[in-house]
C-alpha cells in the first residue's frame, strides 16, 4: 500500500503545515515588535533592557542597603505612593491638563530641539558648579532609568523621545590612547577594576552632535531676553507646572519648610530643564561624556576648562554606576550627561540628590518626590536664603549712573544698597530695604533697550544650577506663571 502511505504522509504534512500557520504569524508579529521597539529605543541596548533583567540584582547585592527596583511597583502605582496621597480629583486634573497639552502633536519633540539649541547658545547646564572631586555619599539609582528615560514619568503620559531621530555615531573610544589611559587613572584612584572600567569608557562612541552642540555661539550673537522666555514660558509649560505643582504639593510644602526654598522655584526648575519629566535626555551619559572629556571643541574659549569639568563628571558617573551596580552604558541623559527630571549632572547626583521619599533609593526619573527633596538640598546647599526674594526692580538714573562698575562683577552680588544707589541703581521698597549684597543684572533684549533686574544672593544661587542670569530669570518667571495660574 505504498500510495496509500504516500497520501497520508502528504496529509498529515498539510495539517502540521496550517496549525503552524498561527505560529509563523505570531512569531512574526514578535519580530516586529522587538524591531520597532528597537527603533523607537533608538538604540539595542535599550531593546535588550526592556526583556531582560538589568543590572538590578547586582545592584542589590553589591549594595545592599541600596535596594534597587527589581520589585519596583507599576508606575502608576508608584505615583500614588511617591506623593502624599493627592486628590483624585486632583490627579485627574492634573491627567487633563496634559491630555490637553499632548494634543499639541509635535510641540515637545520640536521644543526638545530649541532646547538644545537653547542650552547650546546659553551655555552648559552646570548644576554641578561644585568641585568635581569625589563624592562619598551612598547613592542608589534604581534601574528604571535605565531602561526607560525615553518613557513618560508617573503622570506625564506623553512620549516624546520616540520621535528622535537616530544619533550619528563615531567611532569608539576603545582604540583612542588618551581615553584608555584615563579609564586605567580612574580605576587605580577609585579602586576599581581596570577592565571594567575600560569596557565603559571603550565602547562610548563619538557623537559628533554633542561636538556641534558645544561649539560657541557665533561672535556677537545679541542675546535676547524676550525671545529666551518666550521659549520657556508658554501654556503649555505653565499647564504642565500646574499638574505637576497640584499632585506633588506635598512636597513641595515639605521642602520648602524644611529647605526654605519656595514651592514656584522648585516648579520653575523643573519646568524649564525638562518640562516636568517629559525631555531628561536620550543620549547615552557615557557616550555625551567620553565624548566631551576628549573631543570637546578646541575652538571654544574655555575648552581646556571644560574638557577638566567633563572628565570630573565622567569619572563621576562611572562611580555612581559603580555604586549602584548598574552598567555605565545604560544611563541616559542630556548631550551633556545631565540626568533626570531635574537633570542632575553625576557629580551633583552624587553630591546633593537625596532620597525624599525615604523608600531607599534615590530615583530623579521617577520620583517626583526625590526630584523635589534633591532640587531644595542643591540649593540650599549653594547658599539658598530662605525668606530672601530672588531680585528687585531697579531703574537707572543716568545722571548718576556708573554702568560699567554695576555690571563688572556680573551676577555676583557686590553692592550695599547704598554703594549701589550711589552707581545709579534706582531701588524701590523692598529693594530698599534690602540689607545684603546686590548685583545688577542685565538682560539684553536684541536691539531694544535692555531689562534691569537688582538680583540678590537667592538670584545668584540659582545661577549656580545654570550659570546664566537668562536661564534664571527663565526660572522665576516660569514659577511665577505657574503660581498665577494655580490660584486661578
Ligand atoms: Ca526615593
Amino acid at each position: 500500500m505504498p500510495l496509500t502511505r504516500l497520501l497520508q504522509t502528504t496529509f498529515a504534512v498539510f495539517l502540521i503545515a496550517i496549525s503552524l500557520i498561527p505560529t509563523w504569524a505570531s512569531a512574526e508579529k514578535t519580530i516586529h515588535r522587538a524591531s520597532e521597539g528597537a527603533s523607537l529605543a533608538q538604540s539595542p541596548q535599550k531593546t535588550r533592557q526592556t526583556t531582560e533583567p538589568t543590572a538590578t540584582a547586582t545592584g542589590a547585592r553589591t549594595n545592599a542597603p541600596l535596594r534597587a527596583a527589581k520589585d519596583r511597583p507599576p508606575r502608576r502605582a508608584k505615583a500614588h505612593t511617591a506623593s502624599p496621597r493627592p486628590a483624585r480629583k486632583t490627579a485627574a486634573r492634573a491627567a487633563n491638563h496634559l491630555s490637553a497639552a499632548s494634543a499639541k502633536g509635535q510641540a515637545p519633540a520640536k521644543a526638545n530641539a530649541v532646547e538644545k539649541a537653547r542650552k547650546a547658545k546659553q551655555g552648559l547646564n552646570t548644576n554641578t558648579a561644585a568641585a568635581s572631586a569625589a563624592g562619598s555619599t551612598a547613592v542608589a539609582i534604581t534601574t528604571s532609568f535605565a531602561t526607560d528615560t525615553a518613557r513618560p514619568g508617573p503622570l506625564l503620559a506623553i512620549k516624546t523621545s520616540a520621535r528622535m531621530p537616530r544619533q550619528e555615531t563615531g567611532p569608539a573610544y576603545a582604540t583612542r590612547a588618551d581615553a584608555m589611559r584615563f579609564a586605567d587613572d580612574v580605576a587605580d584612584r577609585r579602586g576599581l577594576d581596570r577592565a571594567w572600567v575600560r569596557q565603559a569608557i571603550g565602547q562610548a562612541n563619538l557623537l559628533p552632535v554633542v561636538v556641534r552642540l558645544m561649539a560657541p555661539s557665533p561672535a556677537g550673537t545679541p542675546k535676547n531676553w524676550r525671545a529666551y522666555r518666550g521659549r520657556f514660558i508658554d501654556a503649555y509649560r505653565i499647564n504642565a507646572g500646574t499638574a505637576f505643582w497640584e499632585v506633588n504639593q506635598p512636597w513641595l510644602e515639605k521642602a520648602e519648610r524644611e529647605f526654605g526654598v519656595p514651592a514656584e522655584i522648585i516648579v520653575g526648575i523643573v519646568g524649564v530643564e525638562t518640562i516636568y519629566g517629559q525631555q531628561t535626555g536620550h543620549f547615552r551619559v557615557m557616550d555625551a561624556l567620553t565624548t566631551l572629556a576628549f573631543d570637546f571643541p578646541a575652538s571654544h574659549p574655555r575648552a581646556t576648562e571644560r574638557t577638566a569639568y567633563f572628565r570630573g563628571e565622567l569619572e563621576q558617573a562611572l562611580s555612581l554606576a559603580h555604586r549602584s551596580g548598574l552598567d555605565p552604558l545604560s544611563l541616559k541623559g542630556s548631550y551633556a550627561g545631565a540626568m533626570g527630571w531635574p537633570q542632575f549632572m553625576p557629580s551633583s547626583w552624587q553630591q546633593h540628590a537625596i532620597d525624599y521619599d525615604r523608600d531607599g533609593k534615590v530615583d530623579l526619573f521617577d520620583s517626583q518626590a526625590d526630584v523635589i527633596g534633591s532640587v531644595a538640598n542643591y540649593f540650599k546647599a549653594y547658599g539658598w536664603e530662605r525668606g530672601l526674594p530672588t531680585h528687585y526692580p531697579v531703574n537707572l538714573d543716568t545722571t548718576r549712573l556708573d554702568k560699567d562698575a554695576l555690571l563688572a562683577p556680573d551676577i555676583l552680588p557686590t553692592f550695599s544698597v547704598a554703594s549701589f544707589t550711589a552707581k545709579g541703581g534706582v531701588l524701590d521698597f523692598p529693594g530698599l530695604g534690602h540689607s545684603g549684597l546686590l548685583a545688577l543684572v542685565e538682560l539684553q533684549n536684541g536691539a531694544d533697550v535692555p531689562s534691569y533686574v537688582a538680583g540678590t544672593q537667592n538670584f545668584y544661587v540659582i545661577t549656580r544650577y545654570n550659570q546664566s542670569s537668562y536661564y534664571a530669570m527663565a526660572v522665576i518667571e516660569l514659577g511665577r506663571e505657574v503660581k498665577a495660574a494655580m490660584n486661578r
